[in-house]
C-alpha cells in the first residue's frame, strides 16, 4: 500500500510504537487477517520469533517478560489463532506478567456476521486480561496501545488484549498520531498515613511479605535496604522468590503451601505482616495466622488488613523512612532456630533415581542459571529443592498452572537471559504438550538444556488418585523414545538411569553451546510428602 509522506498504515504505526518503546522481540504464529502487522516487522528492528504454535508465542512472551524484567508481546491471527492464546494469557493474567497481546480479525464489516474464523474474541478474552479491545477505528488502536503499553509500565501489570480487524491494520493515519504524546495513567494516591508508621514502630515481630509487585515496581533495592536498615525479616510468595536472596539471613523463603518452615512460622507468629505488592491468594494465606496487616498494591481490588494503600510498592518504601523500630533481634532469633530444622532428604541411591535425587543433581550442576519448570510434582521438587539468590531466577507456571509451559518458557527466558543458558526440568506428560517448540530451540540454535523427569506417568495425579481413590486409572504414559525426538529435530541428547549420571550428564551438556535433552528416567513410585505448613 502507498503512503503518502504523510500518512503511515495503522499497522506500521504500531510496531514503531512497540519499537520505540523497546521491544526487541515479538513471539507469534501468523495467518490471514494479521499480515499487515508482519508486512510492518518485516522491515523493522524488531525480532519475530516464530512459534510453532500460539500457546507456545505466548508463554515465550511471558517467559520473556519475568526473565527480562519487561514486558511481552505475542501476536496472533483471530479466531483460532487468538484462541491458542488463552492458555498462556491466562498464565500471564494469573501471574500479574506484563504482556501486550496483539491479535488481528476479519474486517470491520464482517464482524459478528458468523464469517469464516469470526469469532466473540473479546468475549473471550475479557476476563483473562487486564483489558480487551476490539480496535474499530486506526487512531484509537494507536492510542489505546500507547496508554496500555504505559499501564503496564508504570501501573497495573497483566496482559492487555488488542485485536485489530484487517482493515484497521491496513488503514491509514496521519503521522502525527505516531507523534509520542505521553499518554499518562491516571496518579494513585499514595495514603501513607501516620497509623502506617506507628503500627511498624509498635511492632515487635514483624514481617514482611513479598510479592509479585516489588519485582515489576523494580523495588527489589529498595526492599532490601528497608529490611536490612530496620532487621525486619521477609518471606515472598512464589512468584516473589528471590527478591531478597535466599542465602540471606533477613530471608525466610516462601510462605503458604510448599512455603519454609520458618516463613509459615513466622506467618503464623508475627504481630504486623507488611504486605508488599501481593494478593494473598490462598496458597499465601494458608501461612498466615491474624497479625495487623499493612496491605500497599497498585490494585485496589485486592487490598486487604487494617491499612490499605493503593500505591507502587516502591514509592511507599520511599515514605517510610528514618523511623523507629523495636529491637527484633529475639524474633529473628527465634525465626533462625525454624530456619535449621527443615532439610529435604535427596541421597538415596536407589535406581531408578528418586526424581529428588535427580533435580538436586541438576540443581547442582547448574548452579544459578535460570530455571524453568513444568506443571506437577517435578514442579514442587525443584520449588522445594532449588535456592534462589536472584529475582525471576525460578520460572513455573504459577498461579493457573498449565502443563505444557516450561519449553516455550524457556525459549522466551533464553531470548531474555544475558547469561545465554537456561535450563529447563519437565515432566513427560508436561513437555508432549508444547514439544513441537522443539522446532524452534533448534532453528535458533538456543543453548537451552531441556532434563525430562521421565516417571512415565501423570505423576502429581497418579499420586492423587493412590490418596484418594480406589485405583489408578488413565495416567500411565507410553512415551516416544525421547531421543529420537531430539535427534529428528537434530538436538543431542542422552539418557540417564542412576544417581550421580545426572549431574555429569548435565555439567557435559552446559559446557556445550547448543540445545541438548537429558531423558533422567526416575522412580515413577515416588511422590511428593507435603512439608508441614503449621510447624
Ligand atoms: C493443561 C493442563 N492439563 C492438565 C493439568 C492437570 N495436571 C497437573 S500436573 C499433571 C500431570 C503432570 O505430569 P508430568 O508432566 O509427567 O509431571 P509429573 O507430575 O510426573 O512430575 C496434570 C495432568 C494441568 N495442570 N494443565
Amino acid at each position: 500500500m502507498n503512503q503518502s509522506d504523510s500518512t503511515v498504515r495503522c499497522a506500521d504505526a504500531l510496531v514503531k510504537i512497540l519499537e520505540s518503546n523497546g521491544v526487541k522481540f515479538i513471539f507469534g504464529h501468523p495467518g490471514e487477517q494479521i499480515l499487515p502487522f508482519y508486512d510492518a516487522l518485516r522491515i523493522s528492528n524488531i525480532k519475530h520469533v516464530l512459534m510453532r504454535h500460539e500457546q507456545g508465542a505466548v508463554h515465550a512472551a511471558d517467559g520473556y517478560a519475568r526473565v527480562s524484567g519487561e514486558f511481552g508481546v505475542c501476536i496472533s491471527t483471530a479466531g483460532p489463532g487468538a484462541l491458542n492464546l488463552t492458555m498462556g494469557v491466562a498464565t500471564a493474567f494469573k501471574d500479574s506478567i506484563p504482556m501486550i497481546v496483539i491479535t488481528g480479525d476479519v474486517d470491520t464489516d464482517l464482524k459478528g456476521k458468523n464469517v469464516f474464523q469470526d469469532v466473540d474474541v473479546e468475549g473471550v478474552f475479557r476476563p483473562i486480561t487486564l483489558e480487551s479491545f476490539h480496535i474499530e477505528d486506526p487512531y484509537d488502536g494507536i492510542l489505546k496501545l500507547k496508554k496500555a503499553i504505559e499501564m503496564i509500565k508504570h501501573g497495573k501489570t497483566g496482559p492487555v488484549h488488542l485485536n485489530f480487524p484487517k482493515d484497521i491494520l491496513n488503514a491509514s493515519v496521519d503521522t502525527s498520531a505516531l507523534m509520542n504524546k505521553p499518554v499518562k495513567c491516571e496518579d494513585i494516591s499514595l495514603n501513607v498515613v501516620e497509623d502506617t508508621i506507628k503500627l511498624i514502630e509498635m511492632s515487635k515481630r514483624p514481617l514482611i511479605l513479598a510479592g509479585t509487585g516489588v519485582i515489576w515496581a523494580h523495588a527489589v533495592q529498595k526492599l532490601k535496604d528497608f529490611s536490612l536498615k530496620y532487621g525486619i525479616p521477609v518471606t515472598t510468595t512464589y512468584s516473589a522468590r528471590g527478591g531478597l536472596p535466599e542465602d540471606h539471613p533477613l530471608c525466610l523463603g516462601m510462605i503458604g503451601l510448599r512455603g519454609t518452615t520458618a516463613a509459615n512460622f513466622a506467618g503464623k507468629n508475627c504481630d504486623l505482616l507488611i504486605a508488599l505488592g501481593c494478593r494473598f491468594s490462598e496458597r499465601t494465606v494458608i501461612g498466615i495466622g491474624d497479625p495487623e496487616i499493612i496491605h500497599v498494591n497498585l490494585d485496589n481490588e485486592v487490598l486487604k488488613g487494617n491499612i490499605k494503600i493503593q500505591g507502587d510498592v516502591g514509592q511507599f518504601l520511599g515514605k517510610i523512612e528514618n523511623i523507629t523500630v523495636k529491637n527484633t533481634n529475639e524474633w529473628l532469633h527465634e525465626l533462625e532456630n525454624h530456619k535449621k530444622t527443615y532439610e529435604i532428604k535427596t541421597n538415596y541411591t536407589d535406581v531408578p533415581i528418586k526424581p529428588q535425587r535427580a533435580i538436586k543433581e541438576i540443581l547442582d550442576a547448574s548452579d544459578d542459571l535460570t530455571t524453568i519448570s513444568d506443571a506437577g510434582t517435578h514442579t514442587t521438587w525443584v520449588n522445594l529443592l532449588k535456592k534462589i539468590t536472584r529475582p525471576s531466577s525460578l520460572l513455573f507456571s504459577g498461579g493457573f498452572g498449565p502443563m505444557g509451559y516450561g519449553l516455550p518458557a524457556a525459549i522466551g527466558a533464553s531470548f531474555a537471559d544475558t547469561r545465554e543458558k537456561v535450563v529447563l526440568v519437565a515432566g513427560d506428560g508436561g513437555f508432549q504438550m508444547t514439544m513441537q517448540e522443539l522446532a524452534v530451540i533448534a532453528q535458533e540454535k538456543l543453548p537451552i538444556l531441556i532434563c525430562i523427569i521421565n516417571n512415565c506417568c501423570l505423576g502429581i495425579i497418579k499420586q492423587w488418585q493412590d490418596m484418594h481413590y480406589r485405583e489408578r486409572y488413565e495416567v500411565e504414559l507410553e512415551n516416544p523414545d525421547f531421543l529420537e525426538i531430539a535427534n529428528a529435530y537434530g538436538i543431542k541428547s542422552k539418557r540417564v538411569n542412576s544417581p550421580g549420571e545426572v549431574f555429569n550428564a548435565v555439567k557435559n551438556a552446559l559446557e556445550l553451546d547448543e540445545p541438548y535433552l537429558i531423558d533422567i528416567m526416575v522412580d515413577k513410585e515416588e511422590g511428593i510428602i507435603l512439608p508441614k505448613v503449621n510447624p
